[in-house]
């Protein structure tokens, strides 16, 4: 079967992709490892900056966003028992939107399928050919079948745990950091207590109070690296969130509810260069990761992707491979802003382990001065809203 591109992975930036070429009037076949249901209820991130809304919104995809996504113009930093509001909208006159990605995932699924796209989900055994020819082949198994896709170019979008990426890994540089601790997360049948979001440093670690939905809370706590579910029954985490949470002064605590799903993320700094090689390019966590502390991975997988088609666009319809050949470069600028607030979100507002009091006084100190001062609030809001 030939198309011209062949997308691996139906994440966010696959089926996104695989969109916006076909509003240039590219082909593609998407080609997924999971079932439908799997890809559609897997939990993950939950803001979208204002350019990724944008995007959406331009691609037609955004009915449901704008109806039921959640606007917010600031979020709080709580430390040493007290609030501060971070005014962001102020400060950029941009905002973030609250909306899962699992939803995302789904309108743009609906949208494909209804538009006479090609997903193939529970594929297996997906093997790239040579992505030095001018035919590039992608084997894979689907329904106990081997069947043979030949592209004019191969999108590699099938995430940190992909094959796409270990066709090229010999022959670029990776860049990573692992951080020593994790996020437990959770989502919870209960009416957010608060209207925007609050990333908190306690003495015992970071947590994180966020949403889905005026019915939905999600929220996060710091846990150690190696942590076992199995050790965190619902009361625990009730109680160690009211802990971290708590206002000095007042009994001030998270709205409790069912919880409906509880996962534990590793926490992981990643990046992969070159970005794309022949005729194989990457996008999104395939080809690099950053820890959700500044809620920026799906945001940079939806950029790749705009410019992943800019490229292609011109290359096949106009025959002009030079933004293609300028792709990892315009894309790796924003991935490597994006690695550096990460990673300067992570460490402000982490407890790592072997921290002494010292240290934990420093991160406040830090904290303050993003509060106090506009010049650092401003840069705090600038990378936030994206
Ligand atoms: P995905 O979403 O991992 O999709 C890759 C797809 O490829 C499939 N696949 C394969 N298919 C065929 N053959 C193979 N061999 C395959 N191997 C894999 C997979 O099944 C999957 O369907 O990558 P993509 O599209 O690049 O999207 C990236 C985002 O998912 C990711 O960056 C974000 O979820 C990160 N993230 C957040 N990003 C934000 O922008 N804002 C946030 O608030 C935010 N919070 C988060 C997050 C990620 C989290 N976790 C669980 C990692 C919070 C958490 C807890
Ligand atoms: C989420 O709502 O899942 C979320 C929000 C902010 C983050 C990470 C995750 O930094």
């Amino acid at each position: 079967m030939h198309t011209q591109v062949g997308i691996i992975g139906a994440g966010p930036a696959g089926l996104l992709l695989s969109h916006l070429l076909h509003l240039n009037g590219i082909s593609s076949v998407v080609l997924e490892r999971h079932s439908r249901e799997y890809v559609q209820q897997r939990v993950r991130a939950g803001v979208l900056e204002q350019g990724t809304v944008d995007i959406l919104r331009e691609a037609g995809v955004a009915a449901r966003l704008d109806r039921e996504g959640l606007r917010h113009e600031g979020i709080e930093l709580r430390f040493d028992g007290e609030g501060h509001r971070v005014p962001m909208s102020d400060l950029t006159g941009r905002a973030i939107t609250v909306y899962g990605q699992q939803k995302v995932v789904e309108d743009l699924t609906d949208r494909r399928l209804a538009d006479g796209g090609e997903i193939r989900f529970e594929v297996s055994d997906v093997t790239l050919g040579d992505i030095d020819t001018s035919r590039p082949t992608v084997d894979y198994i689907h329904e106990g079948r081997h069947e043979q896709l030949v592209c004019d170019v191969v999108a590699g979008c099938d995430g940190f745990h992909g094959v796409s990426r270990q066709a090229v890994e010999g022959q670029g540089q990776t860049y990573e950091r692992t951080y020593p601790f994790a996020w437990l997360g959770i989502l919870a049948e209960a009416a957010p207590a608060v209207d925007e979001l609050i990333y908190c440093l306690h003495e015992r670690g970071f947590a994180l109070y966020s949403m889905r939905s005026p019915q939905v809370s999600r929220l996060y706590l710091q846990v150690d690296e190696d942590e076992k579910i199995e050790e965190w029954p619902d009361d625990r985490i009730w109680h160690e969130l009211a802990t971290r949470f708590r206002l000095a002064d007042t009994d001030w605590r998270p709205n409790e509810g069912a919880i409906f799903e509880k996962g534990i993320t590793p926490m992981r700094s990643f990046v992969f260069e070159p970005m794309q090689r022949g005729r194989l390019l990457l996008a999104g966590d395939a080809a690099h990761i950053v820890p959700p502390t500044g809620a920026k991975g799906l945001n940079l997988a939806v950029n790749d992707v705009r410019l992943m088609t800019r490229a292609l666009d011109a290359w096949l319809n106009q025959g002009d491979d030079t933004l293609v050949e300028r792709y990892t470069q315009a894309a790796l600028e924003r991935v490597w802003r994006a690695q550096h607030f990460s990673w300067w979100m992570t460490s402000m507002l982490h407890r790592f382990p072997g921290d002494d009091p010292y240290q934990h006084r420093l991160q406040i100190a830090q904290l303050r001065n993003v509060v106090d001062s506009t010049a650092y609030a401003t840069a705090l809001s600038e990378n936030y809203v994206g």
